[in-house]
Formats: structure tokens, C-alpha cells, sequence
């Protein structure tokens, strides 16, 4: 594949959505300070409106099926990284003993950032939780020990340092979301604000 660099040449490439430039670095954007999160006390949970509480320790997490993915991401600020690489967990694997009737979900973070999803668009091999990037444990910076990859909505939606996903039956607004971005976030369709 040709690289091409930022600049005039930017809208010719076709993976590259509209208003997006090409960067090869890998910029760090958080809302707040980085967590600091020992795997022994981490924990995942995906928590319905039944009560039910699913949880994985990082343990049980890491024994799951895991696979290697190669994505194009996309941050609402313009930078797109193309052929990006991480291992990680399917939200499919995740979900596939979970049982609800509701069609939205709150990530939730530690450090407390959230971000709202479609369920819809979290399955069918469209989104993952990733633990490494590029052969290595994910950094802290980039969300380490785990993080969501849904590389198709923009990059805010990929909640780093993910600890839970609550589902909800209407699609509440999270972080930036409450802040003016758009509920949905499609880069394809230029999603950016409300
Ligand atoms: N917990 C948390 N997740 C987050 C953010 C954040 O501030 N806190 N920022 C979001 C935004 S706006 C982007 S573009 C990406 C940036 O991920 P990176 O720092 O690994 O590039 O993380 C997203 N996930
Ligand atoms: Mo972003």
C-alpha cells in the first residue's frame, strides 16, 4: 500500500473518511489523567436490566478467545492511523451468555470517563476489548490494561481503560457525548457534533 501524507494528496486516499488527514504517529488524547490499574485487581462487567451482573476477572478475561486485529482508526479531531494492530477479546465472546432486551450500552471507565453505544454495533466482529498493540501489553496511555476498539465510530468511542457496560434502554448520552459530540459517532458520515 502507498502511504500518503497529510496535505493536498489527503482526500485521495479511499480509506481515509471525509475530513480526515493521515497520521503515522500515535497521539494520546484523554479527557483526564491516566489510571493506574494493577490486573489483579482489575475487573470487567457487562451488568443488564435484570440485575444480572456478568464478570470477568483479568484472569478469566485473558483466557478467552482472543484475536488479532487489523483496523483503521479514526479520532473526531481529524487524525485517522490506518492498519492498526491489536490483540484482543470480541464483544461477541463477551456477550454471548448475556441476556437483554435493551438496545443501548454506557461504557464505563476507570477514572470515570463513559461513552454510549448501539449493542447492535458492538457485535457481529465489530468491536473488540483490546489488551495489546502492536505485539506489546497496552500501554497505559492508550488505555492499558484493556481498552474497547470499535474502530468503525470515531476514536472517542473506544473507551480506554474500560472496567464495565451497563445496557440501558434508551441511548443516553456519556462523556463527550453530554459535551456536544454526536450521540452516534460515524466517521464515514462525518458524525462529529450533535
Ligand atoms: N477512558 C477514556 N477513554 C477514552 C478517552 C478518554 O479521555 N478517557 N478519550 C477518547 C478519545 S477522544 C480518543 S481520540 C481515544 C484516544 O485514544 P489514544 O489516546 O489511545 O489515541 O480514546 C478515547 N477513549
Ligand atoms: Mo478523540
Amino acid at each position: 500500500m502507498m502511504a500518503v501524507f497529510g496535505g493536498r494528496r489527503r482526500d485521495d486516499n479511499p480509506a481515509l473518511p471525509p475530513g480526515q488527514y493521515l497520521t503515522e504517529s500515535f497521539p494520546v488524547l484523554s479527557a483526564g489523567p491516566t489510571p493506574s490499574i494493577n490486573t489483579e485487581d482489575w475487573e470487567f462487567f457487562i451488568h443488564t436490566e435484570a440485575g444480572q451482573t456478568h464478570r470477568w476477572t483479568w484472569d478469566q478475561f485473558i483466557a478467552l478467545p482472543s484475536e488479532d486485529i487489523s483496523v483503521d482508526i479514526h479520532c473526531v479531531t481529524s487524525w485517522s492511523k490506518l492498519g492498526t494492530g491489536w490483540r484482543g477479546v470480541s464483544l461477541d465472546t463477551l456477550f454471548a451468555e448475556v441476556e437483554t432486551g435493551f438496545d443501548f450500552v454506557m461504557a464505563h471507565s476507570y477514572g470515570g470517563y463513559t461513552t454510549n453505544l448501539p449493542l447492535g454495533e458492538l457485535l457481529n466482529g465489530r468491536a473488540w476489548m483490546a489488551y495489546e498493540y502492536d505485539g506489546d501489553e497496552l500501554d497505559p496511555e492508550h488505555g492499558g490494561p484493556a481498552r474497547l476498539l470499535v474502530p468503525h465510530l470515531y476514536f472517542w468511542k473506544s473507551a480506554k481503560w474500560v472496567r464495565g457496560l451497563v445496557m440501558q434502554s434508551e441511548d443516553n448520552p456519556g462523556f463527550w457525548e453530554e459535551n456536544g459530540y454526536n450521540l452516534h459517532g460515524d466517521p464515514w458520515r462525518e458524525e462529529r457534533y450533535a
